[in-house]
């Protein structure tokens, strides 16, 4: 079916086309909670943390992460040796089973923000988008507290 510009317009007056957000909201099969993240100075790496539900009955794939405040964004995950010594290296993905929670937390997994375009500053907040698999993507609005948090409660 072709739809001429007529059309178009003439749906778009209707309101037919403000079903579609909507239908991209619902396919959305992860659930996030607790979102917050850790200011940060200078250009230097910011972590962000959040907790991930699958409420679908599929597995669920977070694959990346895309933040306009950060040139690269990945997830990471800090470990440490049996010297104590912690590193941490990217995430390909975090795969989710049917109703399993994950929670993304200091010294575990972690939403890393490289080649930062300004400090991530207590009390804003920034704005991280989480891409799965089957294409979806969803917004997560992190809210920043201080660089002494470890938690979100703070
Ligand atoms: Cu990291």
């Amino acid at each position: 079916m072709a739809l001429d510009m007529k059309t178009v317009l003439i749906a778009s007056v209707l309101g037919l086309f403000s079903v579609l957000p909507l239908m991209a909201e619902q396919a959305s099969q992860v659930t996030v909670t607790e979102p917050w993240a850790r200011a940060s100075i200078g250009s230097r790496p910011a972590a962000v943390y959040l907790a991930l539900t699958n409420t679908s009955q599929a597995p669920a794939t977070l694959t990346g992460l895309k933040a306009d405040a950060a040139g690269h964004a990945s997830i990471h995950r800090t470990s440490t040796d049996a010297n104590g010594v912690s590193s941490m290296a990217p995430v390909g993905e975090i795969i989710l089973a049917p109703g399993e929670s994950i929670k993304l937390e200091p010294g575990g997994l972690h939403g890393m923000l490289m080649q930062m375009n300004a400090p991530l500053k207590k009390g804003t907040s920034v704005d991280v988008t989480l891409v799965f698999s089957d294409g979806t993507e969803q917004p997560v609005e992190f809210p920043v507290l201080g660089i002494a948090a470890k938690g979100p409660e703070g």
